[in-house]
């Protein structure tokens, strides 16, 4: 005789994959990689809107291209972890009743809104990595606010879930052995740490040069350096003759910058797209600048462009960086003359800061 119809229960997920054993596992390493990822994405976000209390060192020179790294890096990771994870939980869903009581009905509220708030910082940065913005909101802003609600939810998460965890990472006993055929604990663990591991190669190359040819999604950064806005783009034409270089009172022509003592350094262009690259540049020290224009010496500046409304036209250089002499007006990069869309006829190269203040066609260096 069939049984009759039922809808399933919880009870009815027997493999060892589900349960608290795998879940707090795999909850470790995700909640590693979101600390690693909130973290490195606080950074960046203090970097680009400095509270007055905040500062940024300058060296080493590929500082923020690591931490950026890591934080792409620790947000591709999390993806394969975040599926694995809801896969060792989803019978839950089966659970009756539904809601046993306030407190209960609170914590599925909590999880509703991780869940929620992880997919939505995960997939709005792969987007953006890749550069497309399928919606009608500011990518950073939103993507930096529901970094809090996501944290706030998984530290709650982490909280109401303490002593099941404890019990889960601690527990000795064995269970029985998987029914042959089914995937095991130990399996399925492997297989998550694999694809988390695949996930993690095939975003590294877009930070580690050397593991480029293995990471199929760092590809932008394949040949040379990327340009994210062209000149066209930005309203920029061949800047005439009658360019000058305005720092404090003073004015300089591309002559007079060519004159002048110059600097050659290997530094990094470190996209918050998730990318970055070397290049070798050329061209006069801020500092030197700055102490021509008779501005004191760790002045804080503001760098102009040309481009006449763009988000990214103009940007703060604070003094730690305007001291370090290899922050650079570039004039040539990789031996060559500067190219229009790279920032003709000078940009500013600095060491450990991100690829979007590194602005292009510089006008003018207001002192703070
Ligand atoms: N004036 C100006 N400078 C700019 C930008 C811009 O939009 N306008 N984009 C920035 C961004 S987001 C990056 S990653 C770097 C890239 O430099 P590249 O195009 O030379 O590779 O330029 C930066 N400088
Ligand atoms: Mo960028």
């Amino acid at each position: 005789m069939k049984p009759p119809v039922r809808p399933p229960q919880e009870t009815d997920f027997t493999s060892p994959t589900h349960g608290p054993r795998v879940s707090a596992r795999i909850g470790l390493w995700l909640g590693i990689a979101f600390g690693l990822c909130f973290a490195t994405g606080l950074l960046s976000h203090g970097i680009q809107h400095p509270a007055a209390w905040f500062t940024w060192p300058s060296r080493p020179v590929n500082l923020y291209r690591i931490t950026q790294g890591v934080h792409v890096t620790s947000g591709v990771a999390a993806i394969p972890l975040l599926l694995a994870k809801l896969w060792s939980v989803y019978p839950k869903l089966f659970g009756r009743p539904v809601v046993r009581s306030v407190p209960h009905a609170l914590e599925r509220g909590s999880i509703f809104v991780l869940i929620a708030a992880s997919f939505f910082e995960l997939l709005t940065g792969v987007f953006n990595v890749a550069q497309n913005y399928p919606w009608a909101f500011f990518f950073p802003t939103a993507h930096y606010a529901v970094a809090y609600v996501a944290t706030g939810a998984l530290l709650v998460h982490i909280a109401v879930k303490l002593p099941v965890i404890r019990e889960a990472l601690t527990r000795t006993t064995e269970e029985p052995k998987p029914a042959t055929g089914a995937l095991s604990r130990r399996g399925f663990l492997l297989t998550t740490g694999g694809a988390a591991g695949a996930a993690v190669l095939a975003t590294v190359g877009g930070t580690v040069p050397w593991l480029r040819d293995v990471s199929v999604l760092g590809s932008r950064s394949a040949t040379g350096v990327p340009v994210n806005r062209r000149a066209e783009a930005a309203g920029v034409s061949t800047a005439d003759s009658t360019w000058r270089l305005r720092v404090g009172d003073a004015e300089f022509t591309l002559d007079e910058l060519r004159a002048m003592p110059q600097t050659t350094a290997e530094l990094p262009i470190a996209c918050v797209e998730g990318w970055s690259a070397s290049a070798t540049w050329t061209g006069v020290r801020v500092a030197d600048l700055l102490d021509r224009a008779g501005v004191p010496a760790g002045s804080a500046v503001r760098v102009d462009s040309l481009e006449k409304d763009g988000l990214y036209r103009s940007t703060t250089l604070p003094g730690t960086h305007t001291a370090d002499p290899l922050t650079l007006l570039a004039l040539r990069m990789d031996g060559a003359t500067l190219t229009l869309d790279h920032g003709y006829p000078c940009r500013l190269i600095a060491p450990s800061r991100p690829g979007v203040l590194q602005t292009k066609w510089v006008s003018r260096l207001e002192v703070l």
